[in-house]
């Protein structure tokens, strides 16, 4: 009795001594990361992860399947010794440092930077114009070759009040890891900003440091991104035009990919994958490839790429087609950008081009994909740090122009939600109108019906309801059979209580209305019945006295599989599915869990 004690006794030690050693390996480990980080608040890395909220892609909108790879997104420990080269000191080792206050001037740094950026720019300026950034593409994209005479490009960066040290490391950086024969040149506009040292500071450095490639272009008044780039565009002289903010690094080979999709069709457009660049830290980190969406209310927004366009020949290297792009950062053959109609000048300052141009590019014939072998970083701020010179909403304004010229009838769902804008000018818009007709460009129906069927249309434009699949890729399993579901007894018909589109409504029996559409089930090949080609019978496996109720179709089977012919406990059979004319009457499966002879009269 005593020794088992003892042995207890140790064993309790051990357990304890371990635990200790455990939590004692974790402290250490991880107050080393963030120790030094007590100096640095970290603004607002809220739980979301790492985009800002508003560009999460909605998880309850129809038919996509998250794959987990999607959302394997690095964190910035796993970055930690990514090299940072500083101008003073040398090539300096990423770390916690980098964000250390050592002094007053230190802390005014950060807090103008803050300021004025809305990014940490004491961090920036430590870092330098130079850093590798880890590789963030995935495997299969590593092994992949490109052609060697691929077309060459401009790159075309356009900034109002930048971080020079942003600026400057955005340039390097697509110096540092672009073969030199595939870069034509690099246009900088300035938009009139109002800092000197992104006027003869940066003058000087380009004259000094890099001379021959650049060209700095200085608007004499403030245009807008929009101008702006339509500006670096007309400066252009390379086959083809890429387009980044004045706040990114771009990644290793992440311009062979661009130009290779554009030399095999001039008419496709594409984006690379934006990585995160953390406004607090300055760390990189990998995105999960997602694709561009919109909202009615004209916002862009990330969506998770629908199954249907994941797993062909090509893998995880294949384009994915987008209905939208980001807008900052894009390649495209510089005769078609202009054969396309560049931009509408028509815009200001910031907002709705990156719509308007993913609209033009669907409907008028081209192509918009997002190239998962192509990365570059992109600071994501928290805020805009300025605004307009007359403190106008150029966002309403622009997105006013594009709905007026490439909405049609389906400006009614942005109007819908903002009804004031309804009698709002919006400027002359009859050249982007003549620009639509002489493209002979496709109209919003079809962009919405091919590009983006996804998208929720409510009110006088809502679609033909689909069937709602929660769980499931856009095929559709093979219907069996369709019909009215007759109670076999009273020969009454099993139909909706209330609406048969109101999810969570009862099933009643009630005589047989020929004339209702609304009364016919499907029977298909997953054993689910399918009410009005929208919402699956459903029988709550968790609460098995509650009556069956129209739920979305979730696709896996249980409670939303049904059997035919099954006898009730009565021994009496309850229902039969019977076929409408023009119907397929194939035997029907007998296997399943739920019984329809359990319907409720
Ligand atoms: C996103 C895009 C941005 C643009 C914008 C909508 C990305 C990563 N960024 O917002 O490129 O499409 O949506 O319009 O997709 N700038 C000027 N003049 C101005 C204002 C801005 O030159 O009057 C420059 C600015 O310095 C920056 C670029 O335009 O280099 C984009 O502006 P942003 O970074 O404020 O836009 P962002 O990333 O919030
Ligand atoms: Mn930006």
């Amino acid at each position: 009795m005593g020794s088992v004690t003892v042995r207890y006794f140790c064993y309790g030690c051990l357990f304890t001594s371990a635990t200790w050693t455990v939590l004692l390996f974790i402290y250490f480990n991880f107050s080393e990361v963030t120790q030094p980080l007590k100096n640095v608040p970290i603004k607002g890395s809220g739980p979301h992860g790492p985009f800002p909220k508003k560009f999460y892609p909605r998880f309850t909108r129809g038919p996509s399947r998250v794959l987990e790879s999607q959302f394997k997104v690095n964190r910035i420990d796993d970055m930690i010794d990514s090299h940072v080269e500083d101008p003073e000191k040398g090539n300096m080792k990423f770390s916690s440092e980098l964000g250390m206050i050592f002094n007053e001037r230190d802390q005014e740094l950060r807090d103008l930077g803050y300021q004025k950026h809305a990014f940490n720019m004491l961090i920036s300026n430590r870092l330098g114009y130079h850093r590798d950034v880890p590789d963030t593409r995935n495997a299969a994209c590593k092994d992949k070759s490109y052609p060697v005479d691929l077309p060459v490009a401009s790159v075309v960066i356009c900034f109002y009040n930048e971080a020079l040290s942003a600026l400057l490391r955005t340039v390097h950086s697509v110096l540092d890891r672009t073969p030199a024969q595939l870069l034509h040149e690099i246009i900088l506009v300035d938009d009139d900003s109002d800092f000197d040292d992104l006027k003869g500071e940066l003058e000087e450095y380009v004259q000094k440091y890099l001379p021959g490639k650049i060209k700095v272009i200085r608007n004499t008044k403030r245009e807008g991104l929009i101008r702006g780039r339509m500006i670096g565009a007309a400066h252009a002289t390379g086959e083809v035009l890429v387009f980044l903010d004045s706040h990114c690094e771009v990644n290793v080979m992440w311009l062979q990919p661009l130009l290779a999709a554009i030399q095999q069709d001039q008419r496709t457009v594409v984006c690379p994958v934006i990585d995160i660049i953390s406004a607090d830290t300055l760390a990189y980190s990998s995105s999960p490839v997602v694709r561009g969406g919109f909202n009615w209310g004209l916002h862009f927004k990330w969506d998770l790429v629908p199954l249907s366009e994941l797993g062909g020949p090509e893998g995880a290297t294949a384009p994915i087609k987008s209905p939208t792009m980001a807008g900052g950062l894009f390649a495209m053959n510089r005769h078609y950008f202009n054969e396309l109609g560049q931009y509408d000048s028509g815009m200001d300052i910031w907002g709705g081009e990156n719509l308007e141009i993913s609209f033009r590019i669907w409907m008028c014939g081209g192509k918009l994909f997002i190239i998962p072998c192509s990365r570059v970083g992109h600071i994501f701020r928290k805020r805009r740090p300025y605004g307009s010179p007359e403190g106008q909403d150029t966002m309403t304004h622009n997105s006013l122009r594009l709905a007026h010229v490439w909405l049609d009838e389906y400006k009614e769902q942005y109007f819908s939600l903002r009804p004031d804008l309804r009698t709002k000018s919006y400027g002359n818009i009859s050249e982007r109108v003549e620009l639509r007709r002489k493209l002979g460009c496709k109209s919003f129906k079809w962009y919405l019906d091919n590009i983006y069927p996804e998208m929720q249309i409510s009110g006088p434009n809502a679609k033909p309801q689909q069937p709602i699949f929660i769980n499931r890729g856009p095929k559709r399993p093979k219907v069996l059979q369709r019909g009215r579901l007759y109670h076999l007894q009273t020969d009454k018909c099993l139909v909706a209580q209330g609406r048969p589109s109101q999810k969570g409504g009862l099933v009643v029996l009630k005589a047989c209305d020929y004339s209702d559409p609304g009364q016919i089930w499907i029977y298909n090949e997953e054993h689910e019945l399918v009410l009005n080609n929208l919402l699956c019978l459903d029988m709550s496996e968790t609460r098995s006295s509650d009556p069956p109720r129209l739920m979305k179709c979730h696709g896996s089977g249980g409670s939303q599989q049904w059997t035919f012919g099954v006898r009730s406990l009565s021994g009496r059979r309850q229902a039969e599915l019977r076929v409408e004319p023009g119907g397929r009457t194939p035997s029907l499966p007998r296997s399943g869990r739920s019984q329809v002879g359990s319907i409720h009269e």
